[in-house]
């Protein structure tokens, strides 16, 4: 009896070494040993024809066997059940990747670019410049007159007596102007700032600026270019108007009114029942302006024109709201 006890145990030894990471193979060794007619259950029958004499030292060393079998299974148990979860915390290479989420130009440098983009292939060269500009190239050259309400506190960012934030691209053409000598023909995008918050305004806002100097550069000039522009950027069908305005650095000025984007010209909210939408304003450079940067008013003529890129952006997307530019929530942005 003893001779078989070894043996079973050394059987089972040498089967769970055996095993290798198999769970289901030690589960089909725990029933074929342990199970109720397993090989110790068979050798526990047995007990009953050992002379009773000898019956209380068999059936300890048969206790004893079944339990090192139990140990011996339990550990093994253990080891595959750590060394499975150790595979599955693996690098899984199968695993499908995530997608980059994949980047692309803010809707205002989009519109910014199709604006300079038109204009380019118009024979306009883009400039750029300063953001903190010279109270002189950003008022006085431009013949804003000190007491004039452009230059309030309330609407430009000092920097110092006579240091601004820039608060149009104005003065970045005026600089050109005073380097080179007609003919001139740029564009000139960029940030510019005024303290201004509310729901149409905000602190930052983008421009851009155009500027054509030269021999006998007229009204029609300017009419031409504007009506090829807006044609361009908003459909050759879009009917336009010059209507009479001021600024102090163009005589005459116009503003540009195009049909609405949004009802086609029959009146709407966005329109205010006018038909109309103003896009930007315009004008022949104002004889003073000319003087400032050393050009002969006799001699030259040119005409300039702004416009403010968030409001050409919500036109040509249809957004209603300008706060929606700056908020930069991702399902905004994706949509463009
Ligand atoms: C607007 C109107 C305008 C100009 C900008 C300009 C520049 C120079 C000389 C003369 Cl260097 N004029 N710029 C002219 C007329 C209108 O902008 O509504 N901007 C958003």
């Amino acid at each position: 009896m003893e001779e078989a006890v070894r043996k079973l145990l050394e059987a089972a030894t040498g089967e769970v070494a055996a095993l290798g990471d198999d769970l289901k193979a030690l589960e089909q060794l725990r029933v074929r040993y342990l199970g109720r007619k397993g090989e110790v259950a068979q050798l526990f029958k047995q007990l009953g024809k050992v002379s009773e004499a000898d019956r209380p030292a068999v059936g300890k060393v048969l206790n004893e066997a079944k339990v090192s079998l139990e140990n011996l299974l339990e550990q093994a148990q253990n080891r595959l059940k750590e060394s499975a979860s150790q595979r599955r915390e693996r690098f899984d290479v199968t695993v499908p990747g995530r997608k980059p989420l994949r980047g692309r130009l803010h809707p205002i440098t989009q519109t910014a670019q199709e604006v300079s983009r038109i204009f380019n292939w118009l024979g306009f060269d883009a400039v750029e410049g300063p953001e903190v500009e010279l109270d002189y190239y950003n008022f006085e050259a431009l013949n804003i007159p000190k007491d004039h309400p452009a230059r309030d506190m309330q609407d430009t960012f000092y920097i110092s007596e006579d240091v601004v934030l820039r608060t149009h691209t104005s003065p970045l053409q005026v600089r050109v102007m005073e380097k080179r000598k007609p003919p001139i023909r740029i564009i000139a995008p960029g940030r510019t700032y005024r303290c201004d918050s509310d729901v149409t305004h905000t602190p930052m806002f983008h421009q851009v600026e155009g500027l054509l100097v030269g021999d006998d550069i007229s009204f029609g000039d300017l009419k031409g270019i504007l009506t090829t522009f807006v044609h361009q950027m908003f459909g050759s069908g879009v009917g336009l108007r010059f209507r009479p305005s001021f600024f102090p650095f163009t005589e005459p000025s116009a503003e540009v009114d195009i049909q609405c984007v949004m009802c086609g010209g029959k009146g709407c909210r966005v329109c205010s029942h006018t038909g109309w939408l103003e896009i930007l304003g315009s004008g022949m450079v104002d004889p003073e302006v000319f003087k400032m940067v050393g050009y002969d008013p006799e001699k030259v003529t040119g005409f300039a024109f702004g416009m403010g890129i968030e409001r050409i952006a919500m036109l040509k997307f249809g957004i209603d709201d300008l706060r929606l530019f700056y908020e930069n929530d991702l399902r905004f942005l994706k949509q463009f």
